[in-house]
This record gives C-alpha cells, structure tokens and sequence, in this order.
C-alpha cells in the first residue's frame, strides 16, 4: 500500500515536470514577427485611438487582444526617415537620412539645408532582415519601401528591400502620375492594400512552418486620395462627416486597410500562428492636416508638434503578452529592432549599436516601465507639403521642446518652445518663459545630443536672400 502511494506520487510529480518543460519549451519556441505600417496614419484616426468616425474593428480587435501604446512616436515627421530607424534602429540624424526621398528643393530661404544628405539607406548599414535572416529566420518585405535613391527599377535596384536582407520582396509605389499601374485602376486596388494583402496571406501560407519576418508596408492612407466611391459615399453619409477632423475619403481608405489587417489575423488565426507571432502594427509618421485634423494634437505630418510624430502603436503576441492594456511607455520606432532581437533571442551575440531601446519589459509587466526620460528628433529642412522648417525636438518626461534654428541661427526671437504635454497635450502653452530651468536643461540635452549623432545643420543663405 505504502509502495503503491510512493509510486503514485512520483508520477504525479514527473507528470508535472513534463507538463512544466512542455509549456518552458513551448514558451522558448521563436516568435514570428509581422510589422505592419500605415503611411501617413494619425494617432486619432483609429477607433481605439478615440475616433467615432473612422472603423476600424480589425485593429481595435488587435488592440484587445494586447498592448496600445498612448505614447509611441515615429522616428521622424515624414516617411524615409522613420523607415530607415525602423530597419536600423538608429536615428535618423546618425544615419544623416533626414528628409524623404528625394527631398525638398527650396529656394530663397533664410537657411542654407544640407545637402548631402543620405538619400538612400546604404547597403553597410545591418538592418531587421540581415539580422532575422542570420539568426534562421526567413523574410519578406511587400510594399513601400522609400529607402532607395530612386523610386522605379531599374535604378531603384541597388538599394531595394531584396539588397537589405530581405529573401522575398515586392515594391510598391503610390498612385501618382507615371507610376500608376494600369492593374491598380483596372482592379481598382488604388494603393496596392488587396496586392499587399495577398503577397503576404502566401508568405504567411508559405512560411507556416516559421519563424519567418514579414513586413506589410502599405502605400494607404497617403495620398492621393483615391478609394472605392461606394465606400466614399457611407463616410460621406456618416454623422460627423462634415467635422474638420473626418474625412470621408480617408475613412473608406482606413476602412480598407483595416479589412487587410482583419484579412492577415484571421489566416494567422487559421494557421495557428497568431498566439506565437509578435505582431507590431505602427504608421510611419501623422496624418497630414491638409486632409483631417489631427486632434487633439497641433498640426500633422511634416510638423515636430505632437500631430506629425505621435503615432499609433499596437503590439499583439498571445502567447507572452497575456493580458490587454494601454500602455503608457515613451517608445519609438527606433526601438522597434533592439525589442525584436531580444523576443526572438537574435541578439544574444550582438555588438551592434542602437540608438533604441528594447522594451519588452512592458510587454511581460504591464507596471515596470522601462527607464526612458529621452527621444529626440532633428529635421533641418524646409518641408513644403506642410510648411514645416527647420528644426529639433526633445520629448524629456512629460516636457517637449522644439528649438527653430531660423531664429536660433539668425539670432532672432522665439527660438524655443516649450510644452507640458501631459497637461497640453494639443501644445497651445509655450512654458518656454515660465519655466525657464526647464527649458535651458532641455536646450542642453538637445545640444548634445545634435552633436552626439553629428546631426547635419542648416547654415545662413548669404547669398540668396
Ligand atoms: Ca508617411
């Protein structure tokens, strides 16, 4: 009897061992890791960013089912930039790409803009894919890239996805003049989201197997504005329609890229895949103002005001992030390859620098934040989409100071200001006079800071103006 209940115990016990290394096991299994980014998608145009005007249940689905961060930030107000921080998880102002490609040409400005900028991701720079590809990962890169000198093959080739670690590659290219493709207007697939959505349903197929990288980078919602009329029409009948911060072309656009979304979780779902997949879903700078306010933020794409470079920020994983929460960490796209080479073990031997952080602290424990007091931005350009021109940006704790370098350089006034964005998230009081401490130990922070990574200055136009 006494043998028999000895017996008993030590089963029970090595069925709890084997249960235990199973789930161990299963937790270290690697993730796949699916980023997908909006162009152009502001902060406020989501439903569970706090619209009632746009809908987008696929994303606010995601959003239940793990982290929305309220505080996430694109590495730059426009495009190229914050692609090249997301491959790199540099600054932009390290890599010296600073501005979209090509650029802007101004003339008869006060300031002379930097030339030589660095107008293509160069090849020597070790980004996501090389990195996920060297650890065993396969990958796929579909859609925008805008990290190549030129935007059409041939000359767009040297410096595509397919040169940057990326085993399957399709590029995409907005709707606009000589690039659109007769088979966007015919299937009437305007910014490529049905393309997209498809080359990577195979990939995902494909790859079951894992682990795979996949990055869906759409051409939607920049613009033109160009979408389905008979969506257009539901928006345009919509309440709320005739609000300066909803647009009804906008929200068929949105609309779309949100059943993409639905599209890629339902087959990670169906397949299996989507409790083990670190799914990120981030846009690559704000809304442009021209088309929609982006409230409650000042301005928009373009701007280093709140509504060119806070963005929307979600990220899933089942399997490790287990329970739903709105997470309030400072982060930014330069954060987004340290955090994926620490989840999936890729950087275990990695002396590369960053310029990001990882962060998946957060994702374990919703309560420990992870030390960041600093982000910064540098943009010495003149941006004529917007009206944007040159300067930097610190984000310290709840503080932002952007510091105009017009002023600054021509010694002319209001060459700061200063925000508490937990108290004026919409930046309408300059503290810049009030609380001076503040401002001067930001001003220094940024100065270093610009002289750390060796940002690139606008210099006095002598000549022209
Ligand atoms: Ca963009």
């Amino acid at each position: 009897m006494k043998t028999s209940k000895i017996k008993l115990c030590y089963s029970v016990i090595s069925i709890c061992i084997f249960l235990i290394s199973c789930q161990k096991s299963r937790d270290n299994v690697p993730p796949n890791v699916l980023i997908i980014i909006a162009d152009d998608l502001g902060w406020s145009q989501i439903g569970c960013y706090g619209s009632t005007f746009y809908e987008t249940p696929n994303i606010d689905k995601l959003s239940k089912l793990g982290i929305r961060f309220s505080n996430a930030y694109s590495a730059a107000s426009i495009c190229s930039p914050t692609r090249a921080a997301i491959m790199t998880g540099k600054y932009p102002a390290r890599l010296d790409l600073t501005d979209f490609i090509p650029g802007n040409f101004p003339k008869n400005k006060p300031l002379l803009t930097p030339e030589n900028w660095q107008k293509f991701l160069p090849l020597d720079e070790i980004t996501i894919g090389e990195k996920m590809e060297a650890s065993g990962y396969y990958t796929g890169f579909f859609g925008k890239w805008h990290l190549s000198e030129e935007k059409l093959p041939p000359k767009s080739l040297p410096h595509n996805p397919s040169k940057q670690g990326f085993k399957e590659t399709f590029v995409t290219y907005k709707p606009s003049g000589k690039l659109i493709k007769k088979w966007q207007i015919e299937k009437k697939d305007f910014h490529n989201v049905d393309t997209i959505t498809k080359r990577g349903l195979e990939f995902i197929e494909q790859n079951k197997k894992g682990p795979f990288l996949l990055i869906l980078s759409h051409n939607t919602i920049h613009d033109p504005l160009l979408e389905n009329q008979k969506l257009i029409q539901k928006y345009q009948n919509k309440k709320g329609s005739e609000k300066k911060e909803n647009n009804p072309i906008i929200g068929a656009m949105i609309e779309t890229l949100d059943l993409s979304v639905g599209q890629i979780v339902k087959r990670l779902k169906k397949l299996k895949l989507f409790d083990n997949t670190l799914l990120i879903f981030c846009s690559d700078n704000g809304g442009k103002q021209k088309y929609a306010l982006q409230k409650p933020f000042k301005k928009g794409k373009g701007w280093l005001y709140e509504g060119g470079i806070r963005v929307p920020l979600i990220i899933s994983w089942p399997r490790r992030i287990r329970n739903s929460f709105v997470s309030e960490q400072m982060t930014s796209s330069i954060d987004f390859l340290p955090t994926i080479l620490n989840v999936t073990n890729s950087g275990l031997n990695d002396k590369s620098f960053y310029d990001g952080r990882d962060i998946s602290q957060v994702f374990y424990n919703k309560s420990n934040l992870i030390n960041r007091d600093e982000l910064y931005w540098h943009y010495p350009h003149y941006h004529s989409g917007s009206g944007m021109e040159p300067a930097s940006a610190i984000r310290w704790k709840d503080y932002k100071l952007i510091q105009w370098h017009e002023a600054t350089i021509l010694n002319q006034e209001r060459q700061i200001e200063l925000y508490n964005l937990k108290l004026d998230p919409g930046e309408n009081n300059d503290l810049s006079q009030i609380e001076p401490e503040i401002a001067i130990l930001m001003k220094n922070k940024l100065k270093n800071w610009i002289k750390e990574v060796d940002a690139k200055m606008p210099k006095v136009n002598r000549e022209n103006y």
